[in-house]
């Protein structure tokens, strides 16, 4: 059985003001069957990860280098992410695809720094418009499963965001067969290619104009194992009820 996990992706969004939604999350909700996790953009990581020290609330970041060092000015590596007590970390969202030309072989690569950092890489996969309409999602997915997921995963190492693009900020959410098509493919893919048990128990979120008003019919749907939330993500108020829908 899968974990479930209300995980918020707060983008480029937010400051140390913003600490204060993390602050009433962590009184709203100091225990929880799911797990709840939270990626701020990485200068508020370690305080973040401070503030919620033996809450609920995870922590996680927005993505992480494929090294552990070097020259790469800008980037963050794995174990500095871990460093700051943060357990999760994003990777392959089609925003990083599409603006920093992020292939498989590089998302795969971070899956695999995080693991090694000791983190739970949330790898995001989603087809675009034009792939749907062609009727490719499928083949889509699972070309993105196979090159971005690292041999060897587990539910500890690894978890799978489902977000079609066209969905992402945009207000249009999938039919609830459309989701349930996706994450049985997945579900299917992984028990193909790991094993019936582990397969079974990686955890398979959707990600795309969640919110309160339509989590719970989201969640409803077999294999959905919870959500990866942007918008709704950035106020607690916002991101409360679709935890209780979970
Ligand atoms: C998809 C999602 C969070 P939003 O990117 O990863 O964002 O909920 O704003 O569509």
């Amino acid at each position: 059985m899968a974990k479930k996990i209300a995980a918020g992706n707060w983008k480029m969004n937010g400051t140390s003001a913003s600490l204060s939604e993390l602050e009433t999350l962590t009184k709203s909700h100091s225990t929880c069957d799911c797990a709840i996790v939270i990626c701020p953009p990485a200068p508020l990581l370690f305080r973040a990860a401070n503030l919620t020290q033996d809450s609920a609330i995870n922590i996680g970041a927005q993505d992480c280098h494929t090294d552990q060092s070097g020259a790469f000015t800008g980037d963050v590596a794995a174990h500095m992410i871990a460093d700051t007590g943060a357990s999760y970390v994003i990777v392959g969202h089609s925003e990083r695809r599409e603006a920093y030309a992020e292939r498989n072989r590089d998302v795969r690569n971070k899956a695999e720094a995080a693991r090694d950092a000791g983190l739970t890489a949330i790898v995001c996969l989603g087809e675009s418009l034009e792939d749907r309409e062609a009727d490719n999602t499928l083949d889509i997915i699972g070309g993105q499963l196979a090159g971005s997921v690292p041999n060897g995963a587990t539910a500890d190492t690894v978890v799978i965001a489902y977000e079609p693009i066209w969905a992402i900020g945009t207000g249009k959410v999938p039919t609830l067969d459309q989701i349930i098509q996706v994450h049985d493919f997945i579900r299917g893919e992984l028990c193909a290619r790991f094993g019936t048990e582990t397969g079974n128990q990686i955890s398979l979120l959707y990600g795309g104009s969640v919110k309160a008003s339509n989590a719970a019919e989201i969640f409803k749907a077999k294999n959905v194992d919870g959500a990866l939330v942007g918008g709704a993500s950035l106020q607690a108020s916002d991101f409360s009820p679709i935890i209780d829908a979970l």
